[in-house]
């Protein structure tokens, strides 16, 4: 594991400085927005979409270095989605990544343009990527939109507001977690085997890989709201969430919830067998996502 914690910190600091040497300096004009924008980005996010992104392309036998536009835009597309979804108008949250939130420090109409602003240049850095004999570069831009629009992230977030309050059922609690979480994770995953020229075969792969991933991430996450104390996770809660937030564990219980996390890791770790030891750090990411919980 310590191993991984390595791997893990020298791929995000990779990220990091891929991002810093791309994106506008806190003091180009207008000013606000940029700093907004590094502020919501450099905040000790966990990193694990462009970390996965590269891992992806090494499970591939690509070059990662060829990968960090799309680890970059994941990431941006991630933080664009936690800048607008702690607005007041969303979950209405004070704290983000152990920090005031950026509608907190900078305002709300500034959060929403930071958000928007995020969002744009994700597909900006996107347009670096080197095409592969496989997929063109519009593949990629086309892979990232969709995850972005209204089935996916937005999407969720629509059925999540239209669910608030509701007693909502596993499946439909499933959809929203497909939408709001696994797309991405998932697309972060793909991202980064196109361009190292993965195969349909191992594209089809990765994205079952992905897709179980993001979900067994989502249910760790629900139990860890409920096992942690909100302080330790260094977040607070929205300030509706006790009405509102349909969970795994408050659906299903506990139990079932570690039980569906465990599960969900065994069928993403099927879908790695094709690639063999390439896709060891894919492994130990998964292993690792899992342990979160203890
Ligand atoms: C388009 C407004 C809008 C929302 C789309 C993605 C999303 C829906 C909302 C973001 C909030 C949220 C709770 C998403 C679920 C996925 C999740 C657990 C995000 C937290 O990701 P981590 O733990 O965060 O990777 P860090 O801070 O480490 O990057």
């Amino acid at each position: 594991m310590d191993d991984l914690k390595q791997y893990l910190t020298d791929r995000a600091a990779e990220v990091d400085a891929a991002l810093d040497a791309f994106l506008p300096k806190a003091r180009q004009r207008p000013a606000t927005v940029h700093e907004a924008m590094r502020y919501s980005l450099f905040a000790g996010g966990k990193r694990l979409r462009p970390v996965l992104c590269l891992a992806a392309a090494e499970a591939c036998g690509g070059d990662p270095d060829a990968a960090l536009p799309s680890a970059c835009a994941v990431e941006l597309m991630h933080t664009y989605s936690l800048v607008h979804d702690d607005l007041p108008c969303m979950d209405d949250d004070d704290l983000r990544r152990g920090r005031p939130t950026c509608h907190k420090v900078y305002g709300d109409g500034m959060a929403v343009l930071t958000g928007d602003a995020l969002l744009t240049e994700a597909f900006l850095v996107l347009s670096e990527s080197s095409p592969t004999r496989r997929y063109p570069l519009a593949a990629f831009v086309a892979e990232l939109a969709i995850t972005g629009g209204s089935t996916k992230l937005i999407g969720g977030q629509v059925m999540d507001l239209e669910g608030e309050g509701k007693d909502l059922t596993k499946a439909q609690l499933v959809k929203i977690h497909e939408a709001k979480t696994a797309a991405l994770l998932t697309t972060s995953i793909r991202l980064g085997a196109m361009s190292a020229n993965a195969t349909d075969g191992k594209l089809e792969s990765l994205s079952t890989f992905g897709h179980a991933l993001g979900l067994a991430f989502q249910v760790i996450d629900d139990i860890l709201d409920v096992t942690q104390t909100t302080e330790k996770l260094g977040k607070t809660a929205g300030k509706d969430e006790a009405v509102a937030k349909a969970t795994y564990p408050a659906i299903l219980g506990l139990d079932k919830a570690r039980k569906e996390a465990h599960r969900l890791t065994k069928k993403a770790m099927s879908a790695l067998e094709p690639f063999g030891r390439k896709a060891h750090r894919l492994r130990q990411i998964a292993e690792y996502l899992l342990e979160r919980d203890y």
